[in-house]
């Protein structure tokens, strides 16, 4: 069984957005070409409260800073998909009546969330895992935004989970902060996940 991960094709994510990734709306209407492909579907929402640890204006820092949090370090973004804001939308060319499931994450306001499987500290679960292996999935393709951190870090925990796992990079689009696209994706091949 095959599923398609849609990671985060939110509106603050695509030209215009809050945190907007160059090309982030190209890729809508190529994914909602392959969903007929796929045995699932499911899309994930990065879905903030007010005043999130992982948004800069939170500390009075610079955007785009590193901050030491209790799990390690964290890139501080601007405010981007607060919950129920328009910006946390999926865009609305996005095929959304095909997704079987919606995986919200980054929902505590002291823990970021960039995977779809754990949040920051890389131990506690969203609850994907229980589903897919509930389903009897066992092959994913990921696409969507950003390729560097929300795309990347689901793509290394589902290998890490014994996932097959491919990436669709043409599908994906990258923020690129300080070589971080680089490193994604040479974390992502010696993880073996297939970068097509
Ligand atoms: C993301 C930064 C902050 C992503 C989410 O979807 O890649 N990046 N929150
Ligand atoms: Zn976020």
């Amino acid at each position: 069984m095959r599923a398609l991960i849609v990671i985060d094709v939110q509106n603050d994510f695509c030209p215009g957005g809050e945190l907007a990734v160059a090309g982030g709306d190209e890729i809508i209407e190529p994914i909602n070409s392959i969903m007929e492909y796929f045995d699932a579907i499911i899309l994930t929402q990065d879905w903030h409260p007010p005043r999130h640890s992982s948004f800069a204006s939170s500390h009075n820092l610079e955007k785009f800073s590193i901050k030491d949090m209790a799990y390690g370090k964290q890139v501080l973004w601007p405010d981007h998909c607060v919950q129920g804001t328009s910006g946390a939308m999926f865009h609305e060319n996005l095929n959304t009546l095909r997704a079987d499931l919606v995986i919200r994450k980054g929902i505590q306001l002291e823990m970021d969330s960039y995977s779809a499987f754990f949040e920051n500290d890389k131990k506690t679960p969203t609850g994907l895992h229980g589903y897919l292996n509930a389903r009897g999935i066992t092959d994913l393709t990921l696409v969507g935004l950003a390729t560097d951190y929300c795309v990347a870090y689901s793509a290394l925990d589902a290998a890490r989970l014994k996932f097959n796992v491919s990436v669709d990079t043409g599908l994906c689009r990258a923020i690129d902060t300080d070589g971080s696209l680089a490193s994604a994706l040479t974390e992502m091949k010696l993880a073996k996940v297939d970068l097509i």
